[in-house]
């Protein structure tokens, strides 16, 4: 098959899935199309089936913002059209999904006939497209897609919730690449490091928004540092990362805490983590808490939108209520001061295998299959 695939190529989950099933496709075969407008960070491998297209977006006095869709849009007429793409699964529904309508229309006026698929990543419902200013938009260009796709079941209710769709939404679930988590072999001297006199080694990782509630990581290790030895790993960077860092030193962990930045790859670091905490206000899926559970990790996270089909209350961790960290705390310590510590992290791993790219890849390739079958019956 020749598959177009838009995604925002910045750090994210949405990106690292997209650019993770593209690669995994061109390695069975495919040919993979990425659109997007700079080149997708985990896209750093040459494969032959894989091709870049940018997205430049062209500025002028008049234009106050710059016109992403519009530029968007006739990459993927161009794309679709030049290398006979047989179909377009776009990444995060803004404004990706109602791009892809246009240039369907556009290439249906040239007797192009291509299906549209478009999965539904998280905030491009819950919290943007919600919002006055995009809803009708979203809202028209999902019931044109296809196929829509959500990456949970949480997801799939919320949309049904606040969208009136005409379409079936298919949940397929996130995945990872179990063999990166595998052969790691600088993890003990990484250990020493991070952790010279054994201490316990708490991680999170993400983009430091509001709706990941770092500050409450922060409440939660500070719980966990009062009883035990212990270090805080933070990943990412964002708006919040100075507030974080100030409230650090206010609190008096600012010693045992190290602020990692962005990192491209995290299974390497991942790999020395004991506990991982994942406090989010929303979250569809929690990619990340996933990765750190293939890295046999036991994670601490929040109970709301998909968590709770990733993180299993009681055997892979703990779900706690939003901004409850006394009990984030407690349930932390209950882990890391068991017996059942081992459990635990191995119910992590057994909960990690049931999310491999093996388990998830035919799945989205038989929607593929299926969207062409049906084009080629209609034409
Ligand atoms: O807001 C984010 O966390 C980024 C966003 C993205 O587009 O990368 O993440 C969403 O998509 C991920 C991949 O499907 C999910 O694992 C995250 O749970 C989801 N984030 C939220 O729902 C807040």
């Amino acid at each position: 098959m020749k598959i177009g695939i838009v995604c925002y190529p910045t750090f994210g989950g949405s990106g690292v899935v997209a650019t993770e099933l593209g690669k995994h496709l061109a390695q069975k075969g495919h040919q993979v199309h990425f659109i997007a407008y700079d080149q997708p960070f985990r896209l750093e491998a040459f494969n032959e089936n894989i091709f870049y297209h940018q997205v430049s977006v062209a500025h002028y006095p008049l234009f106050e913002f710059a016109h992403y869709e519009s530029a968007l849009t006739s990459k993927l007429v161009d794309v679709a059209t030049f290398e006979n793409l047989d179909l377009l699964h776009v990444h995060y529904a803004i404004p990706h999904a109602s791009a892809a309508y246009m240039a369907k229309k556009i290439l249906a006026s040239k007797g192009i006939h291509i299906p549209i698929i478009t999965t539904l990543h998280g905030t491009d419902i819950t919290l943007v497209g919600k919002d006055p200013s995009f809803k009708p938009v979203i809202h028209f260009a999902m019931n044109q897609s296809d196929a829509i796709t959500a990456v949970s079941e949480s997801l799939k209710q919320e949309t049904l919730d606040l969208f009136d769709l005409q379409k079936e939404i298919q949940v397929i679930h996130n995945f990872i690449d179990l063999k990166r988590y595998k052969g790691l072999t600088s993890t003990r001297q990484l250990k020493i490091k991070y952790a010279p006199n054994n201490e316990r080694i708490i991680m999170h990782a993400s983009n430091f928004r509001k709706v990941k509630r770092v500050e409450d990581v922060v409440r939660t290790f500070k719980e966990i540092h009062d009883h035990l030895p212990s270090k805080l790993i933070l990943i990412g960077d964002g708006p919040k990362r100075q507030s974080i860092e100030a409230m650090c030193r206010e609190m008096g962990t600012c010693a045992d805490t190290i602020f990692l930045g962005k990192l491209r790859t995290i299974e390497e670091i991942f790999s020395i983590g004991d506990l991982f905490l994942l406090p989010s206000q929303k979250e569809s899926f929690g990619l990340v808490a996933l990765e750190a559970m293939a890295s046999g990790m036991p994670v601490i996270s929040s109970n709301v939108g998909g968590l709770s089909e990733v993180n299993i209350d009681g055997q892979t961790g703990f779900l706690c209520p939003v901004g409850n960290t006394k009990e984030m705390g407690q349930k932390a310590l209950e882990i890391l001061s068991s017996n059942h510590y081992p459990t635990f992290k191995q119910a992590a791993l057994n909960q990690a295998r049931k999310f491999d790219i093996l388990q998830i890849l035919p799945k989205y390739e038989a929607l593929y299959e299926q969207l062409i079958q049906e084009k080629h019956k209609v034409a």
